[in-house]
């Protein structure tokens, strides 16, 4: 992040008192833990903070400390500053209506629209590993202190993001970061247990009956998950997030898909990368976006039709 806007960004946040926090429908942990990390830190200053996202907090993520203060009621007053965490523009938030007189943008996404509203300040940086590392910027260059609570959300946002520090992602200054949270109070093996040990039955019946849907063709490898599938086993679209790490896991794939039936005729694709292919790329032409090892997009079309998009578009990508 550039010294300028965080200089500006501090001289604002000094100055002002009402702040609201927004973030992405369908948070995960990144867009929750910074959220209520930002939050923290702006309450111990003596602000006063609103937190606000389209969804609930997703039951997995309920340990986090002040997992409470994400709220889904629209706030009426005005506000002095809103900060946009985790995703690039009001668009993704899914919310409507929200008034403040400046809007902060706090993310490390890869920007796909180059308008920027007027009276905003954007502290954007595709470099950094979760949104959480800059947040921990943010805290402690307004000499905020690390608390157990902002602490254990921030390495919690910034663990998911890198896949448990697995990704490419993973860099000197996540770990640097990293080791001052757990340093600060932080458990990583209290925080592992409840994201990566914790998963419900039902969401393992699931993953049953995906694994007999994954197929290989060349380097690209996928997995279906459809709506029968959640009805069969009682289990909903937040029991899918880490399903496509079994096709990435085969050994020579270099593109691996997950096709998840949303509606009928309506297939959300995550699609993940092993380095070699821009897949954020990929997603920006069916109109989606994301990382360049992580993105996602939405097609409308029988299964057929869209894995057939989708497959032509990674196979040229993979070709070039
Ligand atoms: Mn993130």
């Amino acid at each position: 992040m550039t010294t300028r806007i965080l200089h500006r960004l501090l001289k604002l946040i000094k100055t002002n008192k009402k702040f609201l926090i927004v973030s992405h429908i369908s948070p995960e942990s990144d867009a929750i833990g910074s959220s209520i990390a930002l939050a923290l830190g702006l309450k111990k200053m003596g602000k006063s903070v609103y937190v606000l996202n389209r969804d609930p907090v997703p039951d997995i993520l309920k340990f986090l400390p002040s997992a409470k203060i994400v709220t889904r009621k629209i706030p009426s007053g005005k506000f002095d500053v809103m900060f946009i965490v985790d995703c690039p523009n009001m668009e993704r938030t899914g919310l409507k209506n929200l008034r403040a007189k400046i809007t902060v943008t706090i993310d490390h996404h890869l920007l796909l629209s180059q308008v920027i509203p007027k009276q905003s300040l954007n502290l954007i940086d595709p470099k950094a590993s979760a949104t959480g590392e800059l947040v921990y910027k943010l805290l402690h260059s307004l000499h905020v202190t690390i608390d157990k609570a902002i602490a254990t959300n921030l390495y919690t946002a910034i663990l998911t993001d890198t896949g448990g520090f697995r990704y490419s992602n993973t860099t000197p200054e996540s770990l640097k970061i990293a080791s001052r949270l757990v340093a600060a109070g932080a458990d990583p093996w209290e925080i592992t247990k409840e994201v990566y040990e914790n998963f419900s039955f039902n969401r393992l019946r699931l993953v049953s009956l995906c694994l007999p849907t994954i197929e290989k063709k060349g380097k690209i490898t996928s997995i279906t998950v459809t709506r029968d599938m959640f009805k069969k086993t009682k289990t909903s679209i937040e029991d899918t997030e880490s399903i496509v790490d079994f096709p990435r896991q085969i050994k020579g794939s270099e593109v691996a898909l997950l096709f998840r039936e949303d509606r009928k005729n309506l297939y959300k694709i995550s699609l993940r990368s092993k380095g070699k292919v821009n897949v954020a790329k990929i997603a920006k032409t069916f109109g989606g976006g994301g990382h360049a090892n992580a993105a996602g997009c939405k097609l409308t079309g029988s299964l057929t039709e869209v894995k057939g998009k989708i497959f032509k578009a990674v196979k040229s990508a993979i070709k070039n």
